[in-house]
């Protein structure tokens, strides 16, 4: 791929609870570091109520929806900023269907989990869910401009 094909973007990772509960945050965050993805971002929060309440507005109403927020307020979590070619689709794929149990081997969710109510990993599915995201969980201050030494050799 020549340089000039190569869009560069930018998306959120939420490690969930459970993650860090189970003590896989740095191997999850590995993975992404080996890819050649570059974190511009990252910090350890306990999610508000309000806050969960914002993230998952597209689910109110559907019948995981008291769940779903019980569970990202239920630890901390660990958030992240991650950019790189295609980093959206690229980082949807790594991540991995929604149910770990359909989810293909490989990918994160699969590798990690076994049921869709313990998920491990949240990603933006979209260039508007990722800019909305990013803006929820991170201050323009909290995101780093840097190059870093291997670029070159990804790109
Ligand atoms: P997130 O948003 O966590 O990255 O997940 P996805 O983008 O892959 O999937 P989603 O928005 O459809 O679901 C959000 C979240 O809800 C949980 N969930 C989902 C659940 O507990 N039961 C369900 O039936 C569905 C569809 C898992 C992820």
């Amino acid at each position: 791929m020549g340089k000039d094909e190569v869009k560069i973007e930018r998306t959120l990772v939420i490690l969930k609870p459970d993650a860090i509960q189970r003590g896989i945050v740095g191997e999850i965050l590995s993975r992404f570091e080996k890819r050649g993805f570059k974190i511009i971002g990252l910090k350890m929060m306990q999610v508000s109520r309000e806050l969960a309440e914002k993230h998952y507005l597209e689910h109110q109403g559907k019948p995981f929806y008291d769940e779903l927020v019980e569970f990202i307020t239920a630890g901390p979590v660990v958030v992240f900023v991650v950019e790189g070619n295609n980093a959206i689709s690229n980082v949807r794929k790594m991540v991995g269907a929604t149910n770990p149990e359909e989810a293909a081997p490989g990918t994160i969710r699969h590798d990690y989990g076994l049921h869709i109510g313990k998920n491990i990993i949240h990603a933006s599915d979209s260039r508007e869910s990722a800019e909305r995201e990013i803006d929820l969980f991170f201050n323009i201050d909290e995101l780093v401009d840097y190059k870093r030494i291997d670029e070159d050799w990804i790109y």
